[in-house]
């Protein structure tokens, strides 16, 4: 069974494949907030794709691409205050980048230097989450503990298809359904869990019917239609601010490239299918509206181009450099206070590294 066959019934949509808008929610369109996200998407889109050229060039060990979804990623950041938290997973180092991060800083952890490049509380965004879910029950928590804080934060977690298999899943969805925990998870249903087609992930028609379950609300989404992912996005955001509890949003897009650079993914998936997506572009459909509406022209363009390009240059030259690395660094943040077993761990790897000094 392939991706097509599954059902498109209630997908929120804005904005058309042909840049149309859709008038679903009867209201107008921000224009001018949906030019600032097109202008993070191209920069994240660049991005992507200089990440993608420096793993062929080996200065990335991996790099697992989010091109084609970017109005996912930028829809995610623009719903969140600087005061709210994102819990990101592998794939959404453009989330990162749209939030702020240093572009180097966020391919530290696709460099295989350490497991974070920045700082998590400065810009209140967790350290990209690996183990598939373990990051939902953790924006649970955080949510949890900012509101028992009296503050009005909200955490968005992003996670995959693939991940709501998983036992964190349902565990963070059920706890912060019961505890109104002011929570939204972003699923990114991009089809795949690396070769594992959607159809064989969940019995479910839908992966936002999961909501129903849990008792919280849910929303479809067109994850190609920045619009329609940030109209849904700021609604969770609000409800969850206002102390009504949860969301659960499912953003219906496509991975336009393979799982990571380590994939073949001619091996499982159709040639045509990837291409009838291209034509899904969240981009083109997003540049085709604004430049229906006027605030699109040349200039705006070539000056969103030269932002891209400089981000790119920036990475080229920071990539470059070879990182320095302290091995110590190893046992810093496991715990606020280091447990006796990580106090002797570090201890022992001070010894090896004063050993190696002395032996050169
Ligand atoms: C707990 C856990 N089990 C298995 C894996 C191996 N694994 C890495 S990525 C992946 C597929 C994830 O797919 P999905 O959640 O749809 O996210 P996507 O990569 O498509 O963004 C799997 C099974 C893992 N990282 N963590």
């Amino acid at each position: 069974m392939t991706v097509s066959t599954r059902p498109e019934a209630g997908l929120l949509q804005l904005i058309d494949e042909h840049g149309e808008p859709t008038g679903r929610t009867g209201g107008e369109l921000p224009t001018q907030r949906l030019l600032e996200g097109y202008r993070r998407m191209v920069i994240g889109r660049r991005f992507d794709v200089q990440a993608t050229a420096l793993v062929r060039q080996g200065r990335l060990a991996v790099y697992p691409s989010s091109h084609g979804q970017e109005a996912c990623e930028i829809g995610a950041v623009l719903a969140l205050r600087p005061t709210d938290w994102l819990f990101p997973t592998y794939r959404d180092a453009m989330a990162l980048v749209a939030r702020g991060i240093d572009p180097v800083e966020a391919l530290t952890l696709m460099r295989g230097d350490r497991h974070c490049g920045y700082d998590p509380r400065r810009w209140r965004t967790a350290p990209q989450c690996t183990p598939l879910a373990t990051q939902l029950p953790h924006a649970v928590g955080l949510a949890m503990a900012a509101r028992r804080d009296g503050t009005d934060t909200v955490a968005l977690a992003l996670c995959g298809d693939g991940a709501t298999s998983e036992g964190d899943f349902h565990e963070a969805l059920n706890f912060a359904a019961v505890f109104k925990a002011p929570v939204v998870f972003l699923v990114v249903n991009n089809q795949f869990a690396i070769s594992v087609p959607l159809s064989r992930q969940t019995a479910a028609a839908a992966l936002v019917d999961k909501a129903a379950g849990y008792g919280m609300p849910g929303v479809r989404v067109d994850g190609n239609d920045l619009a329609a992912v940030d109209h849904a996005l700021g609604a969770a955001v609000a409800r969850a601010r206002a102390g009504d509890g949860p969301t659960l949003v499912e953003a219906v897009t496509y991975r336009m490239q393979p799982h990571t650079n380590a994939d073949d993914d001619t091996r499982y998936r159709d040639r045509d299918e990837v291409e009838a997506w291209r034509g899904r572009d969240p981009l083109a459909r997003l540049a085709a509206h604004l430049e229906h509406t006027g605030v699109l022209d040349d200039d705006t363009r070539a000056r969103i181009t030269a932002q891209a390009e400089e981000l790119a240059a920036a990475m080229r030259a920071g990539l470059a450099q070879e990182p320095a690395l302290d091995p110590t660094a190893l046992t810093e943040h496991v715990y606020a206070t280091p447990t006796p077993q990580l106090r002797e761990q570090a201890a022992l790897v001070a010894v090896e590294l004063q050993e190696l000094e002395l032996n050169r």
